[in-house]
């Protein structure tokens, strides 16, 4: 059972968001009761900077942003400490873990990014991924008119986060060398900390999400499925896109 608190948390994020859903694995593992609000990039900008700031100087506004009773809450593993918190204690950060912790954070941050930066390149390339992503109040008839937008949206989160998105084949590589390290690491049991799900293994399993999405998401955006998707690697390291979704199966119920 979920602590009781006064105010019903809200968490504002992107759906299909890596970030995102590191905070609300978190936040659902440890049965947190909170709202869930759908945030839009570009247009959502100038409410998102108000709430967040309080951040430090050149640290762009973004989601998942998680707004309690205690104040607001605008990096992901801050929301997952949070959530530690707030719900049941499910135990992400176990006691001697910090250094792994602190280690596998950094390497699928920077993996992260450059899978950022491929995503918002192909987007770039696919008329069909840029008409997928507007949002479904548009009605069929003007959404092939209206793709711009998308693609302005795409341009505007590259130059938000400075994703380089010339620099292919260095994106790729560095996603490569991440999932090989990761796959030596997953030799030795499911878990990177201890025998058991920590947040270590949510970063490294959502970084793993930014090359192949699981199951659930874009099922009806074959394109965005396409432009998220880097075949090369999901040939190279088949252990790894398995281990993700034992994971899912087992600690995220999808
Ligand atoms: N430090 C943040 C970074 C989150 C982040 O990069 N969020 C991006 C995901 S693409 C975002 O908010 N994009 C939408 C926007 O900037 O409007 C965290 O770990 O929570």
């Amino acid at each position: 059972m979920a602590k009781a608190s006064t105010k019903r948390p809200t968490l504002w994020g992107l759906h299909y968001s890596p970030w995102t859903e590191k905070a609300r694995w978190a936040l659902d593992v440890n049965e947190v009761d909170y709202r869930y609000r759908e945030h839009l990039p570009m247009i959502g900008e100038l409410p998102l900077r108000w709430h967040t700031r309080s951040r430090d100087k050149g640290v762009p506004a973004s989601v998942p942003l998680l707004l309690d009773e205690a104040g607001s809450h605008g990096d992901s593993e801050q929301i997952a400490r949070r959530a530690e918190l707030l719900g049941k204690g499910f135990g992400l950060f176990p006691e001697g873990g910090d250094a792994t912790l602190a280690e596998w954070t950094e390497r699928a941050q920077a993996a992260l990014e450059h899978a950022r930066a491929l995503v918002i390149h192909a987007t770039t390339q696919s008329d069909l991924a840029q008409i997928e992503s507007l949002p479904p109040a548009v009605p069929s008839l003007m959404r092939r008119s209206m793709r711009g937008v998308a693609r302005r949206g795409a341009r505007f989160l590259a130059r938000k986060y400075g994703a380089d998105p010339s620099a292919l084949d260095e994106h790729e590589r560095a996603l490569q060398e991440f999932c090989s390290a990761l796959a030596k690491a997953l030799a030795r049991g499911d878990h990177l900390i201890e025998d058991r799900l920590s947040y270590a293994d949510m970063v490294c399993a959502v970084a793993v999400n930014a090359m192949n999405p699981p199951a659930h998401l874009f099922r009806h955006k074959p394109a965005t499925r396409g432009v998220w998707t880097r075949e090369a690697i999901v040939e190279a390291h088949p252990e790894v896109f398995a281990w993700r979704d034992r994971l899912y199966a087992r600690h995220r119920g999808l």
